[in-house]
């Protein structure tokens, strides 16, 4: 290679570099206007109907002002149809959904336990869930119930507005220490952790200038293949690695030493797992075998055909048949309704082609169907077009006293296009 060819190729190195430049500055300069929700209609149906079901998930307050409290608090159940494609909930961690950290988390429980490390939960089983916010950027957000299940990623649950009012900088998060010194964690040592920021980014632009000025990346690297290191490595460069080196080493190992001058007493970030036993299982005396599913695809309904039985001693009727956070709702789970759950996932097309209660001792077949534009609007219609097209769903009961009974159940389903 000519020393022309090298010119050349540093020149065309130099066009990539103000290109990515060019990129980064108009993406600084224009105006991008935030988005109305987080995608999560985009998550495949099977994820957000075959794993985690939610239910009597509550957010409140609905209007919170900065540095005020809120919670989010509901249950959820582990599907038994689990999806092969995803991978189990051996380690998982509740989180919390929103754009941006909008609010601070200040503890999570599942079934009462602290859970600020994930850990393995059961399929098959509930949890109940409650996390305590406080509020800290003023706006109106969409706020989800989370859980982060390792290989398998987030699994959002159900959205609903959360408005904070008053000013980001009344923000204080004041944190008691073990010394009895109290900080407040949205500025404790923020000038430290910048000047961190600067020391290192400076020693790194450093090391990476040497190499780009004595010659570029791309010459370089053909200068190595063809001819080895000898003719690139000089004395010079020896000594300013070197250099590099003990001044890497003696930053970490001075930084080190001061922070435990300066903090004697410390915690190690717990790194352990969060182990909690599911919620007992509740007495059921209903039992669903689902025998045939469609979904109509012109009419937006998914029919289920099931046989039902109820062992208990009071007549059951059915209510609710709630999937990836959407409520389908007839005229008895209705008068169950959380009148503050989010209106746009409540969805009143639930119908069965009998109506009346299951008496004790019975057995019979029974067609649900569940029928709204949600199906399209939420994108679960999409389940069709999933490698395994099945769903999946809570459906709820509730006998003469009141007492709700909740059945995970799941199936297979075929597309059909019935006329209008
Ligand atoms: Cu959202």
């Amino acid at each position: 290679m000519n020393l022309k060819n090298i010119y050349k190729r540093s020149v065309l190195g130099l066009y990539g570099v103000a290109y990515a430049a060019a990129a980064l500055a108009v993406s600084l300069v224009v105006d991008v206007t935030p988005v109305a929700a987080h995608g999560e209609r985009s998550q495949e149906p099977f994820l957000r109907m075959r794993t985690v079901q939610w239910y009597d998930i509550k957010w409140s307050p609905e209007v919170t002002k900065v540095n005020d409290s809120a919670t989010i608090k509901g249950k959820f159940h582990l599907a038994e149809d689990w999806p092969r494609a995803a991978a189990k909930p051996d380690r998982s961690f509740f989180n919390v959904g929103s754009p941006s950290p909008v609010f601070v988390r200040m503890s999570t429980r599942i079934n009462g336990q602290p859970w600020f490390i994930a850990g393995p939960l059961e399929i098959g089983r509930d949890y109940e869930v409650e996390v305590n916010l406080r509020a800290r950027i003023p706006g109106r957000h969409h706020m989800h119930a989370m859980l982060n299940v390792k290989d398998a990623g987030p699994i959002a649950g159900p959205g609903a507005w959360m408005n904070i009012t008053g000013s980001w900088d009344d923000f204080t998060n004041p944190v008691k220490l073990l010394t009895g010194e109290t900080v407040d964690t949205e500025t404790f040592n923020f000038a430290n952790g910048m000047t961190w920021h600067i020391i290192w980014m400076t020693l790194a632009c450093f090391w990476i200038g040497i190499f780009v000025a004595r010659p570029m990346f791309l010459p370089r690297s053909r200068v190595l293949l063809a001819y080895g290191d000898d003719p690139l490595v000089d004395p010079l460069d020896t000594k300013l690695a070197w250099g590099v080196a003990i001044a890497t080493i003696a930053l970490v190992w001075g930084g080190y030493r001061y922070t435990e001058t300066k903090h004697p007493y410390t915690v190690p970030i717990q790194a352990g797992e969060s182990k909690v036993a599911p919620l007992p299982v509740a007495p059921n005396p209903v039992a669903i075998r689902v025998t045939y599913a469609n979904y109509d695809v012109p009419g937006r309904a998914l029919r289920v055909t099931m046989e039902v039985t109820n062992n208990g001693d009071s007549p059951v009727t059915f209510g609710e048949f709630t999937t990836a956070g959407i409520r389908f709702i007839n005229s008895t789970g209705r008068q169950y309704l959380d009148p503050s759950y989010p209106r746009e996932l409540i969805a009143i097309g639930l119908t069965f082609d009998d109506e009346s209660a299951i008496q004790p001792g019975e057995t019979k077949e029974i067609k649900m169907e569940a029928k709204d534009a949600l199906w399209e609007i939420q994108r679960l219609m999409a389940l069709l077009g999933d490698p395994e097209s099945r769903f999946g769903g809570l459906l709820m009961s509730w006998d003469e006293n009141g007492n709700r009974h909740i059945n995970s159940i799941a199936g297979a389903v075929i597309p059909v296009f019935t006329k209008l």
